[in-house]
């Protein structure tokens, strides 16, 4: 297998924090959002950041975190090397990260859960702990970009 690209997809609930993640990473990163009246934009199709890390080229595939959006996380699987979930811990676990995660636990794909919005006062990693129990998993901030690239570059490092 070639290791000198590698296929990172992002998964996570809506509004976890998955393109503020990419976007941490890769400040020119591209990204599909609809924006419907006064919600706040949602992300369709998907957010694409890419990065170098020790002479490896890195691809970043944000997938969209709202349910009707399933098909699109389909298309965006081909061909991954690793997974990376994205959990909003000011939040509680979630259905969509715990059966993301427990279908990344059984599929032999690389993974980590990265628990995000470490800054906000309301998180509780705590939370995840049912997901986090034997995986990989960082405190990171996505806006202030705190831990995102030390914590890509520990995850890279564990797997490939
Ligand atoms: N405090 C805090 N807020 C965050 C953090 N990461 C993301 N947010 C906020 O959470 C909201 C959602 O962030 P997005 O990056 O759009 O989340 P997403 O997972 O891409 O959302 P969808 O694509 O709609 O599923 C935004 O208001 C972000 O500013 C973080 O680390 N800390
Ligand atoms: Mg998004």
């Amino acid at each position: 297998m070639d290791r000198s690209r590698l296929k990172i997809v992002i998964f996570g609930a809506y509004n976890a924090g998955k393109s503020s993640f990419i976007q941490a990473i890769d400040p020119e990163s591209h990204h599909v959002e609809a924006h419907n009246g006064d919600t706040p934009p949602t992300t369709v199709g998907l957010d694409f950041g890419r990065t170098v890390i020790n002479n490896r080229k890195i691809y970043l595939f944000g997938t969209p975190g709202q349910e009707r959006f399933e098909f699109v996380r389909g298309i965006l699987t081909r061909g991954m090397d690793g997974a990376i979930v994205v959990a909003d811990t000011t939040h509680e676990l979630d259905g969509l990260t715990e059966e993301t995660c427990h279908a990344l636990s059984t599929s032999g794909y690389p993974y980590a859960v990265f628990l995000n919005k470490c800054d906000h006062p309301d998180s509780r990693p705590e939370r995840y702990h049912m997901v986090t129990k034997s995986v990989f998993s960082p405190e990171i901030s996505a806006v202030t970009g705190s831990n995102t690239t030390e914590a890509l570059h520990k995850f890279l490092d564990m797997y490939f």
